[in-house]
């Protein structure tokens, strides 16, 4: 379906990949996280939405990938709606047809780009014209990774303490820009445990969220000192290691849940043995078994073709750093 309207205004979002991850809410309803996180936005991988208000609607009309949207995932679109309706003082409904031009086999979030790309074409719509800040502070209201995708490259969400400090902000002078994250596809699965209950979960019970809150602070600053001096190995190091405490979090939960399969720890094994034959590349895993292989641009070759040989040509994606929130 195609939404054409006087009023109707079209934004793009890019996903991003948390390299210093985002792992549980101090306030669940505004979205406040316990740490900051730092992610990468990717150019392959966007949401492109159009949103318009439209008085002769009798609720809201939402479409992905021009599929009409029913359950759990109209309300979520509907509950950020009245967000954006409350800001602008309007009580119009809205239309709105989202397309993914993340494929499905690369087994990337698409929550980011989504909730991003609304809150911009949405916002716009209602004649609200905000900036990237506030558009972040939006965003992180439909889904917090979604504040992050605002902006390209790379990016760190300040947590901030409540709604108008907890936001996303571009890195000055990031250097690494021949950085490259390969996606290992090797689940199309839904997961088991969605990243908000896991997290919700991991908060409440595991002894070690403590340790996880203070261990990202450094974590946090080691990578940004990291970037900053375009050194790759200590980059790619507090990254693997970061992704592997959130995971621990995950295992010591109760009860404990586990995001990896035995593909999962194929590859990891194959990046450890890639790195030690001299191919420097690390491993990052989200809330899912897939697998991103970070590495540099001179590896992209060797590091594509191990993996093609392994797990199948179509389950290997090459991205590299994309731009922020856009309007068509
Ligand atoms: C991240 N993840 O930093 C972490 C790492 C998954 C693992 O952000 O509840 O979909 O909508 O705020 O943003 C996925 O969580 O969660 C996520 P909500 P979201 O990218």
């Amino acid at each position: 379906m195609t939404t054409s309207s006087d009023n109707a205004v079209t934004a793009i979002a890019h996903t991003n990949i948390a390299l210093i991850k985002y792992w549980g809410k101090q306030n669940a309803d505004m979205i406040i996280p316990y740490t900051g996180s730092l992610s990468l936005t990717l150019d392959q991988f966007y949401t492109k939405t159009t949103v318009s208000f439209d008085q002769s609607l009798t609720r809201d009309n939402v479409s992905i990938d021009d599929q009409a949207v029913s359950g759990n995932s109209w309300q979520r679109v509907h509950d950020f709606l009245e967000i954006v309706r409350q800001k602008a003082g309007i009580k119009l409904n809205a239309n709105v047809d989202s397309y993914n031009h993340v494929p499905t086999a690369a087994g990337l979030a698409s929550s980011a780009s989504a909730f991003a790309a609304l809150a911009a074409a949405a916002s716009k719509a209602a004649n609200m014209n905000l900036d990237n800040q506030e558009l972040s502070r939006l965003a992180r209201r439909g889904s917090g990774s979604a504040c992050r995708s605002i902006f390209g490259g790379f990016v760190e969400w300040q947590k901030g303490t409540e709604d108008r400090n907890s936001f996303a902000v571009p890195i000055e002078t990031p250097n690494l820009d021949d950085i490259r994250i390969i996606a290992l596809t090797v689940e199309k699965q839904q997961k088991p445990i969605s990243s908000r209950q896991g997290m919700a979960l991991s908060v409440t019970t595991s002894p070690y969220y403590p340790t996880w809150v203070k261990v990202v602070e450094s974590d946090l600053q080691n990578i940004k000192s990291a970037i900053h001096d375009d050194d790759f190995t200590r980059f790619g190091t507090i990254s693997e290691l970061n992704a592997m405490r959130m995971h621990a979090l995950t295992l010591s939960s109760n009860p404990d849940f586990l995001y990896f399969n035995g593909d999962t720890l194929d590859a990891m094994n194959e990046v450890k043995r890639l790195r030690h034959s001299g191919i420097e590349c690390y491993y990052t895993i989200d809330a899912g078994p897939n697998v991103k292989v970070i590495c540099q641009a001179k590896n992209v070759k060797t590091i594509t073709e191990t993996f093609s040989k392994l797990f199948g040509n179509e389950k290997v994606t090459v991205a590299q750093p994309g731009p922020g929130v856009k309007y068509l």
